[in-house]
């Protein structure tokens, strides 16, 4: 099938057009608080969440912050905590700073479900549902090396440490690189979810080691910024493998910036989340812990299945 953009089902109810009691058991009010608002990752899990939710007779109101910042997150959280939705479906964006707003979310009745990121004692949550990210980091590194196999240096950037999903990419791909004495680890460094920064980083490592051989993004902006870096240096035959398959991404896949990118599933770790939510809330069989699959996108197979397919933009 051809790669296409996962686009939200038209029938999906919108928080703004369908009502329902706060509190009670006919509360059938999600809240959906993403990492960060705007990201083609979030929207399309929304776009799965949305979709589940109408099939099983819920609405769902989206918040998000502005970045990927707890210090911006935790309000949003808090007052989602006060309007007493039935479930709050949440990728926290720090595994420290977002531990207490979401046990207090949880004592107050508030079915939580993790979807994507996870804090330090996920315990107060009734569900977490993730990719496998340390698999998702191994696997980037295999695909630096089936593009680099002579070896030599290869650099990370990620977004901030404390982002369980993140950290989790680095420590795999950590693992299997210093594994691999072909190659030499330059370690990882912090773009701060910013494409600017990424860019500014990985042109700031090539002046300093110009024969870089790959770069592992480890997320959307991580790898839109990483390859502007790559692009601006002119001319160096660098393999960059990123994370997630927005439209930006697959274009530079298209492209030749990008080589190969590890596509996660979105809308399904959404649906899945309302599940758990549904479950838990109606005395069904719920499921602690849920791991996703992922794809392995490159220009070869990019007219193939990946991930929820593309991400949508809007
Ligand atoms: O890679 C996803 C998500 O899994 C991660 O936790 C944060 O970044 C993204 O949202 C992509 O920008």
């Amino acid at each position: 099938a051809a790669l296409a953009l996962a686009a939200c089902s038209t029938g999906a109810p919108s928080a703004e057009d369908t009502t329902a009691a706060a509190g009670g058991s006919d509360n059938k009010n999600i809240a959906f608080v993403q990492g960060v608002a705007g990201d083609e990752f979030y929207i399309t899990m929304e776009c799965g969440i949305k979709e589940k939710a109408a099939e099983l007779g819920y609405t769902v109101t989206t918040q998000g912050p502005q970045k990927f910042d707890p210090t911006l997150q935790k309000p949003i959280v808090d007052s989602v905590t006060a309007s007493k939705p039935a479930a709050m479906l949440i990728a926290p964006t720090d595994v420290e700073a977002m531990q207490a707003p979401l046990e207090q979310a949880a004592a107050a009745g508030i079915k939580v479900v993790l979807v994507d990121t996870t804090v330090n004692d996920p315990s107060f949550a009734v569900s977490q549902i993730s990719s496998d990210n340390v698999g998702g980091g191994a696997a980037a590194f295999d695909a630096i090396k089936a593009a680099k196999p002579a070896g030599g240096k290869v650099l990370v950037i990620s977004t901030d440490p404390g982002i369980s999903t993140v950290d989790a990419r680095v420590k795999g791909f950590e693992d299997a690189v210093k594994a691999d004495s072909a190659y030499t680890y330059l370690g990882v460094q912090y773009s701060h979810n910013d494409p600017a920064t990424a860019a500014n980083l990985v042109s700031a490592a090539l002046q300093k080691d110009p024969d870089i051989v790959g770069i592992f993004a480890t997320n959307l902006f991580s790898a839109e910024g990483s390859a502007t870096g790559v692009r601006q240096a002119g001319g160096k035959d660098i393999t960059i493998v990123g994370f997630d398959a927005g439209p930006n991404q697959i274009k530079a896949l298209e492209d030749g910036t990008v080589q190969a990118l590890v596509a996660q599933q979105p809308a399904t770790i959404g649906s899945d989340g309302v599940e758990q939510a549904d479950a838990s809330l109606t005395g069904g069989t719920v499921t602690p812990t849920i791991q996703t699959g992922f794809t392995i996108i490159t220009k070869d197979n990019l007219s193939g299945e990946g991930g929820d397919a593309a991400y949508k933009s809007s």
